[in-house]
């Protein structure tokens, strides 16, 4: 495989390797420590929202598609660069986010710390946002594998019984993409006009690709 690699190393967790391949999306998932809830209000929600906004800008990733749910994650990101990593832009996303977050908890002293209290070692303690480890980082060479993994995103909500249809789903890209809202929504998607590596020239959402989605949603997530 051409590209870097490289595999994270985090003490007493299984190394996921990371392919920095270019003309390859990522599909990212994570979640909050032990899976708690913890994405459940909107200040927090957006304040992730601003850190996967400022990473992207700072790591030249486009956003394609994203969902956040109570506990877990997913991005779908294209980096506009050859030469990217991945695992530099993910952490930087769930650090600044998590510091912001835990912050205000403790600042006053809410009671959800005792459970993500964390003792490093004896006699140091820390807490804990997000789950420990890198999470899930699969690469995406295809617009098909990344409809799907967009889909995933959107379907997410419904699937989970949050809301009866996507559209419904603040948290999500399917009003973005899918609707064509552009106000007041809570992050920007970019345009899929990357190229990927089997589809080099193919401009993304364009007519095969909408229509796709169109029969798709219509289908399945339409009051
Ligand atoms: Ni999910």
């Amino acid at each position: 495989m051409i590209g870097s690699m490289n595999a994270s190393r985090e003490p007493h967790r299984k190394r996921v390797r990371t392919f920095n391949v270019p003309g390859h999306a990522h599909f990212l998932t994570f979640s909050c420590y032990r899976r708690i809830p913890l994405l459940t209000n909107d200040t927090w929600r957006t304040w992730l929202a601003q850190a996967v906004k400022t990473a992207c800008a700072e790591h030249d990733m486009a956003l394609w598609a994203y969902v956040f749910m109570p506990e877990h994650v997913h991005l779908l990101v294209k980096p506009r660069r050859t030469v990217y990593e991945v695992s530099a832009f993910r952490k930087q996303l769930k650090q600044s986010a998590s510091k912001r977050i835990l912050n205000a908890l403790k600042k006053r002293n809410a009671a959800i710390l005792k459970r993500l209290v964390v003792q490093e070692r004896p006699g140091k303690a820390c807490f804990r946002f997000w789950q420990e480890g890198p999470g899930h980082d699969k690469n995406i060479w295809s617009l098909e594998k990344a409809w799907e993994k967009a889909v995933y995103c959107h379907l997410n909500p419904v699937k989970r019984k949050l809301v009866k249809f996507a559209g419904l789903w603040r948290w999500s890209s399917f009003r973005w993409l899918e609707l064509g809202k552009r106000d007041g929504e809570p992050l920007t998607v970019n345009a899929w006009d990357e190229r990927l590596r089997d589809d080099p020239d193919s401009p993304a959402l364009d007519a095969y690709s909408r229509s796709q989605w169109h029969q798709f949603f219509e289908r399945t997530a339409r009051p």
